[in-house]
């Protein structure tokens, strides 16, 4: 099967350009000036299809690097399988995701894996890949990090936040970052003290301050500004490099960008949530309402300025690139679980059918330009997880995952409208977005067009990934 998608303009991470796009089988055979004929035969006779984005974007499908499709957390589970959430990435321009494989204290680190191989095989939409959660550093789970990059997993996470669930304290830190750095494995880090939360967590509910504003107060900036600038100052010891995800406070930016000034290799990744809502709207709107905004990190405040400070982050590249956690959970049963009790509420936002539609926004008001937004959605991520050459890229050879998208369009997101994530509410009820995901095309079969969507379970494969092209 060929395929040619003519008249748009081609966008990188560095520029762009009016070029055609020839597809052959998975793979993208030929990026091409306009009317190019390929040994005297006018290509788009002799393709099987062709794709007319005249007028619009072809960009490298989107890489989401974090999300969490049916992680058990807080006595539930998150609401997207591997089927809906990777079809609602789909959807959205996004054709990988890196989700994250889970080993608990006291679990064997292989154990953890296969479990996440059997929950996505033959399930997913789009491609995808693991990072392992680390949530029980000891000599087994050290020993068993030896193996990681055999079977293409390159990154792993640790936990400085849920005492008692996936914590790791700073000696069992200390041992996974000196082991990475020996492997040449990136460090990824929820960075937020848990033990000092949880103190405030039951002082608020002692106080009877049981609203879902209140995770947002335990959960201070300085807490994630302390665990951040710890997290670094371990890396620099080890020598391991670090990449802190859902970066939200901006004290936690002005710790990475001290560490990126003083020449340490320190990349933070930030989430739509933290760009465009906030503490005072949305986790402290009325009554429960707040739930469906309790994720952690927390939304910050707007009067302190962190959303801005983000968008600066992502124009200086003190932060690299723009992930979604995506980690739905339903009102009805879910969310529900913290009525009278923020600290019970799960935490997590559903956003992965969104990200490029939101992230698209800031183009058009601005804050970043047409090429960062392909850099801080598609490229970097291969870059920073092992994927770029075969994602990240519209070139010969790179896998087909191409988004066609219409500058001219229009999406409105919210339940009944562009809403296939499995939840019953979004977070982003609303949102209108100049722009619109036309075409979507992984690994050159087209998943989603203007008929409506065309994708199906066990398309998507498992992408073995190499090291960090970040690693020096
Ligand atoms: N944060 C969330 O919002 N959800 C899942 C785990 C996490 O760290
Ligand atoms: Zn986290
Ligand atoms: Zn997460
Ligand atoms: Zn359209």
């Amino acid at each position: 099967m060929t395929t040619l998608i003519t008249g748009g303009t081609v966008v990188s991470a560095t520029g762009r350009t009016q070029a055609d796009v020839l597809v052959d089988g998975e793979t993208i055979a030929a990026v091409l000036s306009p009317g190019s004929t390929l040994l005297g035969h006018d290509l788009a006779v002799g393709v099987d299809r062709v794709i007319d984005a005249t007028g619009k974007y072809v960009v490298p499908g989107g890489i989401d690097a974090h999300t969490h499709m049916e992680l058990p957390f807080g006595g539930t589970a998150a609401s997207d399988t591997f089927e809906t959430g990777t079809r609602a990435a789909a959807w959205g321009g996004t054709t990988t995701i890196v989700d994250f494989a889970v080993q608990r204290a006291g679990e064997r680190v292989q154990d953890g894996l296969a479990a996440w191989h059997a929950k996505a095989a033959g399930q997913c939409a789009v491609d995808y890949s693991f990072h392992q959660i680390i949530g029980g550093v000891d000599a087994d789970s050290l020993a068993a990090m030896d193996s990681l990059v055999d079977e293409g997993i390159t990154s792993f996470k640790l936990f400085m936040a849920y005492p008692g669930v996936f914590y790791s304290d700073d000696a069992q830190i200390l041992r996974a970052m000196q082991k990475s750095a020996d492997l040449g494995l990136l460090t990824m880090m929820h960075a937020e003290n848990g033990p000092a939360i949880d103190v405030l967590v039951e002082q608020l509910l002692a106080q009877g301050k049981t609203d879902p504003y209140y995770h947002g107060v335990a959960r201070a900036w300085q807490m994630e500004a302390e665990a951040t600038h710890r997290a670094i100052m371990l890396g620099h010891l080890t020598g391991a490099p670090l990449y802190v995800v859902h970066v939200s406070a901006k004290q936690a930016v002005e710790q990475l960008a001290i560490a990126r000034d003083r020449g340490q290799n320190v990349f933070g990744e930030t989430c739509p949530q933290y760009l465009y809502l906030s503490l005072e709207e949305h986790l402290g709107a009325p009554g429960f309402e707040g739930a469906k905004y309790v994720c952690s990190t927390p939304l910050r405040s707007r009067a302190e300025g962190h959303q801005d400070h983000m968008w600066q982050g992502l124009r200086t590249n003190d932060l690299q690139m723009v992930s979604t956690d995506h980690c739905p959970f339903c009102m009805k049963g879910q969310k529900e679980l913290g009525v009278g009790d923020f600290s019970k509420i799960p935490n997590g936002i559903g956003s992965v059918e969104h990200r490029m539609d939101l992230m698209y926004q800031g183009v058009v008001t601005g804050e970043i330009t047409l090429e960062r937004w392909v850099e801080i959605t598609s490229t970097t991520p291969a870059r920073m997880f092992g994927m770029y050459g075969r994602k990240g890229v519209i070139a010969p050879g790179a896998d087909a995952d191409v988004v066609v998208y219409d500058p001219q369009g229009h999406t409105s997101i919210g339940l009944g409208k562009t809403h296939h994530m499995s939840m019953d509410h979004s977070a982003w009820e609303g949102f209108e977005i100049d722009g619109h995901v036309d075409v979507v095309l992984s690994r050159g079969s087209v998943l989603v067009d203007e008929a409506g969507y065309h994708g199906r379970p066990g398309h998507g494969q498992f992408v073995k990934r190499g090291l960090s092209q970040y690693l020096i």
